[in-house]
């Protein structure tokens, strides 16, 4: 504690007796780091020591939400400081409140690199993330009558006690200019580059602790900035407001997060934060990490760099430029070695969402890259043209350089033609990246395509976010083991079937329900009744996952009650639970939030359903809401169309925190429901082979309306105006897109959803059944651990190892 004075003196210059919440914050984040410091230090000495095999990890995003209570965690420092601070009159909890969560992603991909940061240091391997800092994230959802509005996320105003800047790091990253031919000293003619423009990439470096272990790996995020060269060309030239304009300039590269997900954005800036972080990172690693005399001919043994998505994938044709450009080497030797060091993650199905850049911009952009790619691009051709003479159109397929509706590059080809092995997300996913979206890369490269199925860190969505939980576990397998060892989860199963076991463990999940009214009641003025059914859905808004099939159970429900034709002492009380952000651009996914809030305005204030029927939708879901709703969820809804969603890994949180999975045929939905059983899984809907069968021979949603009573009339309500104040034409565009179109055929799968839902009324209306279920879905559900995933990419992709501290 006399650190953290000296920390609120020194470092926030106030005393105690001045103190905001903010300083106290601030004061305890930076004597958490200071504490950790030591660690880094020695984790990065043992690393430059042994230079064993590294990943690193490319991505745009990294979801990390609050870092305090993890570094605590990581630290065992929690009880400590907890009874310290008391000491001075100050309250832990009131301290992890006040920080801002870094909201540097969009959803399950940049969530998803930010767990695998966390097992790979509580792992001991060797490995770093790089990313963009940008300056603001993902926007802060607010709502106006009901529709998303969009407010800037400045998570830095308040201070940033977790980040290291090293202005005198930065590295210089060129964009633009031209080409030429020129001569080489002996007389080789090379291909020159003359880039246009350049901007400085600033890094900063945080913390990224392993559990109980005592390493702390790194987190490498790049900000823009002017480069002197440009400050200087404009302030000879005297136009101070043209300097300060080109500084702006600079600077607008890590801006701002693009909050488009699953529809790549095709905008300028889009590709020059690509470009940026990528080129910031391989400089980096190739003259500050790796050691002064290394022989890039070794590159191979020493590191891997894992591609999250495309968005990194830019960074093949790099390393090609910087052997080939800069250290001189033969085009086969520069290839020999870029084709064994990256590997490609893809996160979609959805051929709209796979990313393809025009060539028009990428040669304004990248003019040199463009021809490395046009190179690679022929070689490859020669190849595939060799083993399948005759077969143009598999050529045109497969070609990294698509010709129609412009010419564009392929960004996924690219990645699968240079990548080792290319996985997807699920087994399911990565079986239809085999037999469809890439199926002519599969039969080509027959060894190259593996599954990796996705995996959450335990750290923060069990042990942190459910205390009550992780006490009940620890003195059930008696120890905390378990925290990185989620196999242990399995010690669990035989206290399915004890009684006292199974109330305890109701207990804890009504008391994370009573901890989520609070929130809710403080956060946003929602008041709910812990006595109901929780019954959750929470992602981002996206037709394909379907929040319209949730909405139209909440209608039908609703209209069936106050028609009478239910009767309301025969409806399990619940509340439905929504959280999701739009794309600002989505209008559809805009709509549907209109209308969910519209539906839960008029639901919630009608008597006819009170006590029975509630709609919650608390604005901004992010990681820190997450943390606390998760845990209080009875029912998780994983109700994605068949075929779309490539994993989930919300479906994995709530699993793990016994909620019980209502769920289609789809993503890793299929391995949770292998691993609790039929049994204990709510399983409805068509099947991926079925949907394909129905969608072949010619979808009609106007069929399902004409035939399903329950159907009609909750669209019929929707369409009357009755949560629109008698205005028909708010809420038209919805209605009518799922009737004449429905490309994610919600109507086909409505009948089997109800039908499913009255089988949760029923085991829920058996606690002790329920309970018994929610207790096997945490027991099996030990596989879902990052932790795993990281084992699964060691042994499947990268083929390094742990190299565990000498203590
Ligand atoms: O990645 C998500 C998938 O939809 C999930 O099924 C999966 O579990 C998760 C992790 O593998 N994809 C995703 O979150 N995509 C994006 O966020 C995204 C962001 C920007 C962009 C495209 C996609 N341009």
């Amino acid at each position: 504690m006399r650190e953290y004075l000296r920390e609120l003196n020194f470092g926030q210059g106030v005393d105690l007796s001045r103190a905001s919440v903010n300083d106290q914050y601030l004061a305890l984040a930076r004597t958490v780091r200071h504490y950790l410091m030591v660690r880094w230090l020695e984790t990065l000495r043992r690393q430059s020591e042994v230079q064993a095999k590294s990943v690193a990890y490319l991505s745009a995003e990294f979801l990390l939400g609050r870092q305090l209570d993890n570094a605590l965690l990581a630290a065992d420092l929690t009880d400590i400081v907890e009874e310290g601070l008391s000491g001075l009159g100050i309250d832990l909890d009131t301290l992890r409140q006040a920080e801002v969560e870094p909201g540097l992603g969009n959803g399950g991909l940049g969530r998803l690199a930010a767990c695998f940061i966390d097992s790979l240091a509580t792992m001991n391997v060797p490995s770093i993330g790089y990313g963009i800092r940008y300056e603001y994230g993902i926007f802060r959802q607010t709502f106006v009558d009901g529709w998303q509005v969009e407010k800037p996320d400045s998570w830095l105003t308040l201070g940033s006690p977790w980040e290291f800047p090293h202005p005198e790091m930065a590295v210089e990253v060129s964009f633009g200019g031209s080409v030429a031919d020129w001569e080489d000293d002996d007389g080789t003619v090379r291909r020159r580059w003359t880039p246009g423009w350049s901007v400085l990439g600033v890094p900063y470096n945080y913390m990224v602790p392993g559990y109980g272990n005592g390493r702390v790996n790194t987190l490498r995020l790049w900000s823009a900035r002017a480069t002197r060269a440009f400050d200087l060309e404009i302030f000879n030239s005297g136009d101070y407001a043209q300097a300060v304009r080109a500084q702006t300039f600079a600077e607008n590269i890590s801006k701002v997060l693009y909050p488009e997900d699953s529809t790549p954005q095709g905008k300028e800036l889009r590709l020059q934060q690509q470009y940026f972080f990528v080129a910031c990172s391989l400089k980096d690693f190739v003259d500050q990490v790796l050691p002064k005399d290394f022989d890039l001919t070794n590159l191979p043994d020493r590191i891997h760099f894992q591609l999250n998505d495309t968005h990194p994938v830019i960074a093949i044709p790099e390393l090609m430029r910087i052997l080939v450009d800069e250290k001189k080497w033969s085009w086969d030797d520069a290839w020999s070695v870029v084709r064994q060091v990256f590997s490609y993650t893809c996160h979609t199905l959805l051929p709209e969402a796979l990313e393809v850049w025009s060539v028009e911009l990428l040669g304004r952009l990248l003019p040199r890259h463009l021809e490395i790619i046009y190179r690679i691009n022929e070689e490859f051709l020669l190849g595939l043209r060799a083993a399948y003479p005759d077969d143009e159109l598999r050529a045109r397929r497969m070609s990294i350089v698509a010709e129609f509706p412009e010419r564009g590059i392929r960004m996924a080809h690219l990645a699968t033609v240079a990548g080792v092995k290319v996985n997807g997300v699920a087994a399911l996913h990565s079986q239809l990246l085999r037999d469809k979206v890439l199926h002519d890369f599969a039969e080509y490269y027959p060894g190259k395509f593996t599954n990796v199925t996705n995996g959450i860190t335990p750290r923060r969505f069990v042990r942190l976010s459910n205390p009550g939980l992780s006490g009940l576990i620890t003195e059930a397998v008696g120890s905390d083991a378990w925290v990185s060892d989620l196999d242990r989860l399995r010690e669990l199963e035989p206290l399915a079937d004890d009684a006292e076991f199974r109330r305890r463990f109701r207990e804890v999940k009504a008391a994370n329900k009573r901890r989520l009214v609070q929130v809710l009641v403080e956060r946003d003025g929602i008041e709910l009744d812990p006595d109901t059914m929780f019954d959750v859905m929470v992602k981002r808004l996206h037709e394909y996952k379907r929040q319209t099939l949730k909405l139209l159970h909440v209608v039908t429900l609703y209209q069936q009650i106050t028609t009478g034709a239910l009767d309301v002492e025969d409806v399990t009380p619940r509340t439905f639970a929504f959280g999701a952000k739009a794309a600002p651009g989505y209008r559809m996914a805009k709509q549907i939030i209109g209308l969910i809030n519209a539906v839960g305005r008029t639901v919630n204030a009608d008597p006819a359903v009170q006590g029975r029927l509630t709609v919650a939708f608390p604005a901004n879901y992010n990681v820190t809401l997450a943390e606390t709703l998760i845990p209080a969820a009875d029912l998780s809804e994983q109700i994605s169309l068949a075929g779309k969603e490539a994993s989930g890994t919300g479906n994995m949180k709530f699993m793990l925190n016994g909620a019980l999975t209502i769920g289609t045929d789809d993503g890793a939905n299929v391995e949770i429901r292998e691993l609790v059983g039929d049994d204990n899984f709510f399983l409805f809907g068509l099947t991926e082979p079925e949907v394909a069968e129905v969608v072949e021979s010619g979808y009609h949603p106007t069929s399902y309306y004409e035939t399903n009573p329950h159907l009609r009339h909750a669209l019929d309500l929707i369409a009357s105006g009755a949560f629109s104040d008698g205005d028909r034409s708010v809420f038209e565009p919805v209605v009518s897109n799922l009737l004449h179109e429905d490309r994610f055929l919600v109507l086909a799968d409505f009948q089997a959803y109800l039908d499913a839902q009255a089988r949760v009324d029923a085991a829920y209306a058996d606690p002790e059944a329920w309970t018994r279920s929610a207790i096997l879905n945490v027991a099996r559900g030990g596989f879902f651990s990052s932790d795993r995933s990281m084992r699964d990419y060691l042994d499947r992709v990268w083929h390094a190892h742990p190299v565990p501290p000498i203590s």
